[in-house]
């Protein structure tokens, strides 16, 4: 109820009369009352006048269904599960996957209390500052084919932070997504498989949107950096995030088409990896060397100092200069 008054509002964008709302919705004038309270306790900004009756100003910034617009018919995003608080946007999408929810749902939170990165590592999202959240998908893909998601997802992240704030970011292969050398946003991908077969894919993203220095941990501080820090103003969420969910669909469409060689174009275009010297650990060992392209399967190609051409499909990479490669 509390939504569809909303949406009476916001359409009508003047004065309407608590009558013409409680016709319209077939409810009291007091129920109408009510529900506008909520919404101004959920941040909205609604006027009212004893004689006009309700108009509607200014909605918060908070990234939920009221306030991302996707087109029509998108299957990304066509279910949007928003929360205050939850240990990790990838644990409850996971769990929502396991019993069956949706392709394309997106589970978004405020807070994380747990929020993870890759190999156990933290993800610091304890603020509503931030973008955090989770993309499940259902692809009829081999597991072996699927790292090209996590490449579509931060080509889809960072073309919306380039259309809708005019920033370029830089990719770090496979996915962090890097502003004058320090970390803006990472991608946690996860999946359910058997041997030919995925159960689903849960695409976990973070992205530092209106933090302050002073919002990060110490130990990140120095490597941490957020849009508001780059722009020197505050930038909307729920905007980026209806785009990156856009722009996802249509990466997303791509990758099942295998237009993987137009995807790892667009992907090349913003990477600070290629070309670049490059620390690998991989399998118990260190490699040195310089990353040459990415493989239309994903993998990165490294020509190693040892004469060897390695393919990288997990482990880590450091690249010289960026993030401790000195
Ligand atoms: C990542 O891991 O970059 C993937 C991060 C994915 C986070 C999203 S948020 C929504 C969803 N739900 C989750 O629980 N996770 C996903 P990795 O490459 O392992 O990088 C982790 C490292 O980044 C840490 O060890 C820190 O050094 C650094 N770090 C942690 N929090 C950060 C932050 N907010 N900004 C920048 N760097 C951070």
């Amino acid at each position: 109820m509390k939504n569809q008054i909303l949406k009476i509002l916001k359409e009508e964008d003047k004065y309407i009369s608590g009558e013409d709302i409680s016709k319209a919705l077939n409810v009291s004038r007091t129920a109408v009352w009510k529900h506008i309270n909520e919404l101004r306790k959920d941040g909205y900004t609604i006027e009212s006048s004893s004689k006009k009756g309700y108009r509607f100003l200014e909605a918060p910034d908070i990234p939920d269904k009221r306030e991302i617009s996707i087109p029509q018919g998108q299957m990304i995003g066509a279910d949007i599960q928003h929360f205050d608080e939850i240990d990790s946007t990838n644990n409850y999408a996971k769990k929502i996957a396991n019993e069956g929810c949706a392709h394309g749902t997106v589970v978004v939170a405020e807070k994380q209390t747990t929020g993870r990165g890759r190999i156990g590592r933290q993800w610091q999202s304890d603020t509503s500052e931030g973008i955090w959240f989770s993309i499940v998908l259902r692809p009829e893909m081999k597991p072996e084919d699927l790292q090209v998601i996590t490449l579509a997802a931060s080509v889809a992240v960072v073309e919306a932070i380039e259309e809708t704030l005019g920033i370029v970011c830089g990719i770090k292969w496979p996915n962090d997504i890097i502003i004058d050398g320090k970390k803006l946003g990472g991608i946690l991908t996860e999946l359910s498989a058997e041997p030919g077969h995925v159960n689903y894919v849960v695409v976990g993203i973070g992205i530092n949107a209106n933090q302050d220095l002073e919002h990060f941990d110490y130990e990140i501080r120095q490597k941490a950096i957020s849009l508001k820090m780059c722009k020197g103003e505050t930038v909307s969420r729920s905007n980026l995030l209806g785009s990156i969910l856009t722009n996802f669909e249509e990466v997303y469409k791509g990758v099942l088409l295998g237009k993987n060689k137009e995807i790892i174009d667009r992907w090349t275009k913003y990477s600070v990896t290629i070309g670049k010297e490059v620390k690998i650990a991989y399998r118990n060992m260190e490699y040195i060397g310089t990353a040459q392209s990415v493989a239309s399967d994903g993998r990165l190609i490294v020509q190693c100092k040892d004469g060897v051409t390695r393919e990288i499909s997990a482990g880590e990479i450091q690249v010289r200069g960026l993030l401790g490669y000195t």
